[in-house]
């Protein structure tokens, strides 16, 4: 019997799985470096915490490593039940709330090593955490597609730690009543996107679509469509620091003031900027809840044991 020790947690409603203990050794010195070990070598323990049986398609993994930096308390390595990430905003919130439930740190400034770079995380008084993205910037603005069946959008591209093309004018109704139609058009529009090769930068995959609307109570809302198809129930913090690179480059939000960004749930993150040159530093609070504290059992026996894979 294998044993995975986990720490869940969600971020206004975004799931993170948080495992401590129980995967094989990564080669590497970096996190990048073990982030592809793990990829190219060990990948079935991903596809156990995260698929079904034991996980579900909207579930976050965060794999707990030593960190590359002198001083950081951990590096850490996302993924979910697709593949690999570079940054995830709920989920670096996810680990603090996890790491502070387990004693490991208390309020204050921390570092955490990421396979993009480090980022800085402040845990409050109150339990609520902002992450010190890595820097984010805006790579094409208006980019015209015509997407079958749904006709002439317009996209910026933008990296807030992952890849992002972010729409405005898609025409739907942003609403949780929705989310089937949405979760369609983002994946029409993710289709156009790989049918026309537009890319990130140096041709990096673009594999998430954010779509924004108003929203009453925040200053808009947002639905994400992640690599593996399944929609982010918080405003995403990758997608939030995409988005403040948009609205920094365009003039639109000035440099400290705040950004109320809602996600497709009404959950909320505040987000904020400072200019780095041609780039922005994003600010992202957010809190993450405790949901369970537990270990995964992977039996020898077990047909499904390694997940069941799609
Ligand atoms: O919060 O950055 C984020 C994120 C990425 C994918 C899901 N959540």
């Amino acid at each position: 019997m294998q044993k995975v020790r986990v720490i869940d947690s969600h971020t206004g409603g975004e799931p993170t799985r948080l495992v401590m203990e129980g995967f094989p050794p990564l080669a590497g010195r970096t996190i990048a470096e073990k982030r592809d070990d793990l990829r190219d070598h060990h990948d079935r323990w991903r596809r156990a915490c995260l698929l079904e049986p034991r996980g579900h398609d909207v579930l976050v993994g965060a794999l707990y490593c030593e960190p590359e930096t002198p001083g950081a308390i951990c590096g850490v390595i996302f993924f979910n039940n697709s593949g690999y990430l570079g940054m995830c905003g709920h989920g670096t919130i996810g680990l603090v709330a996890s790491l502070y439930h387990l004693g490991n740190i208390t309020p204050g400034d921390h570092l955490v090593d990421t396979p993009v770079g480090p980022v800085s995380v402040r845990l409050h008084a109150d339990g609520a955490v902002t992450v010190r993205n890595v820097l984010a910037w805006r790579y094409r603005r208006r980019v015209a597609i015509e997407v079958p069946g749904h006709g002439r959008m317009h996209g910026d591209i933008a990296w807030g730690g992952n890849w992002f093309f972010l729409v405005g004018d898609h025409g739907q109704r942003l609403s949780l009543d929705n989310v089937d139609r949405l979760t369609e058009v983002s994946r029409a529009i993710r289709r156009t996107l790989e049918a026309l090769a537009i890319t990130g930068e140096g041709g990096a995959p673009i594999d998430h679509i954010e779509l924004f609307g108003d929203d009453d109570e925040a200053d808009s809302r947002n639905f994400v469509l992640c690599p593996g198809m399944a929609y982010d129930r918080s405003p995403c913090g990758t997608g939030t620091s995409a988005k403040l690179a948009c609205l920094a480059a365009d003039g639109e939000l000035a440099e400290g003031a705040i950004w109320t960004q809602a996600a497709i749930t009404g959950s909320r993150f505040e987000g904020r900027y400072q200019r780095e040159g041609e780039a922005v530093r994003p600010w992202i609070t957010g809190r993450a809840w405790l949901t369970a504290d537990t270990t995964l059992l992977i039996d020898a026996e077990d047909p499904f044991g390694w997940g069941i894979i799609p």
